[in-house]
């Protein structure tokens, strides 16, 4: 029986490099965005209406997403695995400096957003013992500078993904969080509010992961046994490493 899977945040970046991984798999892909434009042009390249489905809404709007999900035709209403992708950072100034409407879009979006699709898909996720997988970041675990409120809300969905896997034992529902480190995506764009040149010098020289590697992470993950649960993975380019603490002087 052909599986679905439920992709959020899929119009570009990680979320279309997994729905193209996906369907090359067999799976078919329910994708949800704001940009319908988009949606509709992936879906066309997926293979069509009986390969994906597209949902437009805008995460922070619930009822939007609720409607959504209950307008899925048959075909595309049993959910075998959720990721939520979908999410966002706005700013790399310190948090003195931060614009606080940045701040609540990144909570609404990484946090709210989450949690929101995630409980009203429970029952359908549960009904199939299928899988969660949610994006965070090395950011949850590794703070840096202008991270702020952004890292915070990864570090909520890296424990929120075990806090789930708890109440869900017994379920058979998976649940996993995974955290990339630097990646090229638009991503980097939104966040430096479009400054191509910053996005230039971020991953001049650094070979940063590619939307295609977390793809293959994500489709590793979930074409494992049913019996295992990858608990929290993280993925970094081999660029990328730590750095010593910040030491100021007087
Ligand atoms: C963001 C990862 O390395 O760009 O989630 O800070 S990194």
């Amino acid at each position: 029986m052909t599986k679905n899977a439920l992709i959020t945040g899929a119009t570009s970046g990680f979320g279309a490099a997994m729905a193209r991984r996906f369907v090359a798999e067999g799976w078919n892909v329910i994708i949800t965005g704001r940009r319908a434009d988009r949606l509709a042009g992936l879906v066309d390249e997926l293979g069509g209406a009986s390969r994906a489905h597209a949902l437009a809404f805008d995460i922070s709007d619930k009822d939007a997403m609720a409607a959504a999900i209950d307008s899925l035709p048959a075909h595309f209403a049993e959910i075998d695995l959720l990721v939520n992708n979908a999410g966002l950072a706005l700013g790399t100034k310190p948090a003195q400096e931060c614009d606080l409407t940045d701040w609540t879009t990144m909570i609404n979006t990484n946090i709210t957003g989450l949690v929101t699709m995630t409980r009203l898909l429970l029952d359908r996720l549960i009904a199939r013992k299928g899988m969660i997988v949610n994006l965070s970041s090395i950011a949850a675990n590794w703070p840096y500078p202008g991270g702020n409120v952004y890292a915070a809300s990864k570090a909520f969905v890296q424990q929120f993904s075990l806090g789930i896997r708890c109440d869900l034992q017994g379920t058979g529902v998976r649940v996993t969080s995974i955290g990339p480190g630097l990646s090229e995506s638009e991503f980097t764009l939104v966040r430096t509010g479009g400054n191509k040149d910053a996005y230039d010098k971020l991953y001049g020289g650094a070979d940063p992961l590619q939307p295609e590697d977390i793809a293959e992470t994500v489709y590793w993950v979930a074409s494992l046994p049913g019996h295992v649960n990858i608990n929290t993975l993280e993925v970094m380019p081999v660029s990328q490493s730590w750095s010593p603490f910040a030491i100021h002087r007087q």
